[in-house]
This record gives structure tokens, C-alpha cells and sequence, in this order.
């Protein structure tokens, strides 16, 4: 039996098989083994809720294991970030808010310092619901400085286009993406209103929705081509509609006596 197994025709036949594999097996080592120290760029994502509601904040934080020195930040598809960092830093954190409703992605795509071949990316989806915001559906200006007066002094006193050309921007705090804090930014710049017009904006389908607790900025004008005249004294405005928030009317006048302006904003709760 053990004469069989050894028998030198078979062995030399095991032999050959084995020197076969052998070689097979070193020749696919020598493929797979990467002739390079740099390190694999390994990046965590900590990310908050996302299951957010307008305006609240939603923070991110990278964490490497080496420093990186280009990110980009895409928010449904467009590339909102794109820097060349020198030794970015490799515990970040990007801040993100969101004014509209529905389903929302970032994309980050990062690369490492040392070879720019090492980039990480990751999609983070995020719900946004309505919560507690209130939705500005209707304003109308019912009086400000010199209405019925000259606006446009090119114009002789009886001609209509003497009267102000009647604009309106709202801003309101968005959040940075790069540091944890927010700054104020244009949410809507109404339509013009020529030689006052009907004074009344249906804004209904603009989706204007503001957490309460935040401010809401209000500039108007009288606009010309290259010349504007602010309706407000020359400084903006800061509507507040916390104080509204227990008995939740369905119009806000928002009304500055020393200047004689008067607004109304319809409000949905
Ligand atoms: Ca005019
Ligand atoms: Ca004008």
C-alpha cells in the first residue's frame, strides 16, 4: 500500500503538479504587491440627523488618517466647495441648512496629500420636512416716505413714471459650510413694481419658509437701471416673528411710523 503511494512515476507526476502551483501562485504574488509606502487615504464620516426640518442645521465631520489637501462639496449635484487646502486639516467639520423641502444629497470627494490619485467619496441623503416654519405667502406695501411723490425726477410732476418703481429683498441667516456660523443671505428679491403699480406680491408659490425664531432682513427700493433710492431711510430692516409664535395670526403688519412705512405679510403656520 505504502510501496504504491510512494512509487516514483506517480511522485514525480505530484512533484511537477506542485512546482506548477508554486509557480503559479508567486507569479500572481508578484502582481498584487504594490511597490509604494503611501498610505491608503482612510476618511470617517460622522454625520448628524438627517432627517432635518427647514433651517435647522445639519453638522458633518471628516476625520482622516492623514492630512488632505483638496475637498469638493456637492449639493444635489453641484459643486458648491471646491479648494486646494495646503495640510488640510484632518478632523473637519462642514455645516449645512436647508430652506426647501424633500430628499437633498452632499457629496464630498476628497483627496490626500500626497498623491492625488487617493480620493475618497461619500453621499449623504437628507430628508428635509417642514417642522414648525411658518410659509410667507402674500406681502403688500401699503405706505412708505413721498408715496404718491416724485421718485424719478426726470419726470415732470404730472407724469406717471415720476412715481416709485417699488422692489422689495428679503434675507434671512444661512448657515457657513466651512465654520459654525451663518451670515445673511438673499431669499427672495420680489418682482418691480413700476410707478407703484399694485403694491401687492402673491408669493405663494415661491416656498418662502422661515423657522420663526429666526430673523427675516427687509430692504425696499425704488429701482432704476443705475440708480437706487431706498424706501427705508437707507437702511434694512429686521422683522422678528417669535413673539407670534403662541397666538400664530394669518397677517403681520410690519409697520415703522417714523418713516410711514406699512407692510402686510400673509403668513401660513
Ligand atoms: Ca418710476
Ligand atoms: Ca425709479
Amino acid at each position: 500500500m505504502i510501496r504504491n503511494l510512494i512509487n516514483p512515476k506517480k511522485m514525480k507526476k505530484i512533484i511537477t503538479l506542485l512546482t506548477f502551483f508554486l509557480l503559479i501562485s508567486c507569479s500572481s504574488d508578484d502582481t498584487e504587491e504594490t511597490p509604494t509606502n503611501i498610505q491608503d487615504l482612510n476618511v470617517t464620516f460622522t454625520v448628524g440627523n438627517t432627517d432635518l426640518v427647514i433651517d435647522e442645521k445639519l453638522t458633518i465631520t471628516l476625520q482622516s488618517n492623514k492630512s488632505m489637501h483638496h475637498i469638493q462639496i456637492f449639493i444635489d449635484g453641484v459643486r458648491v466647495i471646491d479648494q486646494v487646502f495646503s495640510g488640510f486639516n484632518a478632523n473637519s467639520s462642514f455645516y449645512f441648512d436647508y430652506d426647501t423641502l424633500g430628499s437633498k444629497t452632499i457629496k464630498f470627494k476628497v483627496w490626500s496629500d500626497e498623491n492625488e490619485a487617493q480620493v475618497v467619496e461619500k453621499t449623504v441623503n437628507v430628508s428635509v420636512t417642514r417642522g414648525n416654519a411658518i410659509k410667507i405667502t402674500k406681502a403688500q406695501i401699503i405706505s412708505f416716505t413721498n408715496i404718491d411723490g416724485t421718485w424719478d425726477s426726470e419726470y415732470a410732476d404730472t407724469d406717471i413714471n415720476r412715481l416709485a418703481d417699488v422692489l422689495f429683498a428679503l434675507e434671512k441667516r444661512v448657515t457657513r459650510i466651512y465654520e459654525d456660523g451663518s451670515y445673511f443671505s438673499n431669499f427672495l428679491i420680489s418682482t418691480v413694481k413700476e410707478n407703484q403699480g399694485d403694491l401687492t406680491w402673491d408669493l405663494s408659490s415661491e416656498n418662502l419658509f422661515l423657522n420663526p425664531n429666526k430673523i427675516l432682513r427687509l430692504n425696499v427700493a425704488d429701482i432704476d437701471t443705475d440708480f437706487n433710492q431706498s424706501l427705508l431711510d437707507g437702511f434694512t430692516r429686521d422683522i422678528s416673528f417669535s413673539e407670534y409664535i403662541e397666538t400664530q395670526p394669518s397677517t403681520i403688519t410690519v409697520s415703522y411710523p417714523s418713516i410711514h412705512f406699512e407692510m402686510i405679510l400673509d403668513i401660513e403656520w
